[in-house]
């Protein structure tokens, strides 16, 4: 059974400009802004402006557009974290650990030896996601 779309999730909000987000990169069709609730310094989600539940249900131009996107960000997540590696999730309904049914990619940073912290763990305050995304942007191409 496919769910509908709702309009009133969490990322939705955030791409209307209803609830503020800590913004790394934004085109025309997708927005990239930090994790509120990091599994590592420099986690950002990249979110499709494209209304969609997730992989399922998103049309294949925007999803074509969102991995580029998703490529660029990594790169700058790499580059600006020092990162030793990246980690990209990306889950689908609730059985596939999603929480927020607006499609988007995790960009996690990475360094060896260093485990992730909870998925949905604590949140972390603007002003050091800010810090974080600074570098991230600066390292854009
Ligand atoms: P998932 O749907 O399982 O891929 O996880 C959603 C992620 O979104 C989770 O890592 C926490 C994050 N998140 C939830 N609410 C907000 C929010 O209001 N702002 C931001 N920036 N991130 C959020």
């Amino acid at each position: 059974m496919t769910v509908a779309y709702d309009p009133q999730n969490i990322f939705a909000k955030i791409l209307r400009g209803e609830i503020p987000c800590v913004k790394v990169r934004e085109d025309d069709k997708t927005l990239a802004f930090m994790d509120v609730m990091p599994r590592a310094d420099g986690h950002v989600l990249v979110v499709s402006k494209t209304p969609g539940r997730n992989i399922f249900d998103l049309p294949e131009e925007a999803l074509s557009e969102l991995i580029l996107r998703v490529q660029k960000v990594a790169r700058a997540v790499k580059t600006g974290t020092g990162a030793d590696g990246v980690t990209i999730h990306q889950f689908n309904e609730p059985a596939g650990g999603q929480s927020v049914f607006h499609m988007h990619f995790h960009v996690i940073p990475r360094w060896e030896g260093v485990p992730l912290r909870a998925h949905g763990g604590a949140m972390v305050e603007a002003a050091v996601l800010e810090t974080h995304a600074a570098k991230i942007r600066a390292a854009l191409e």
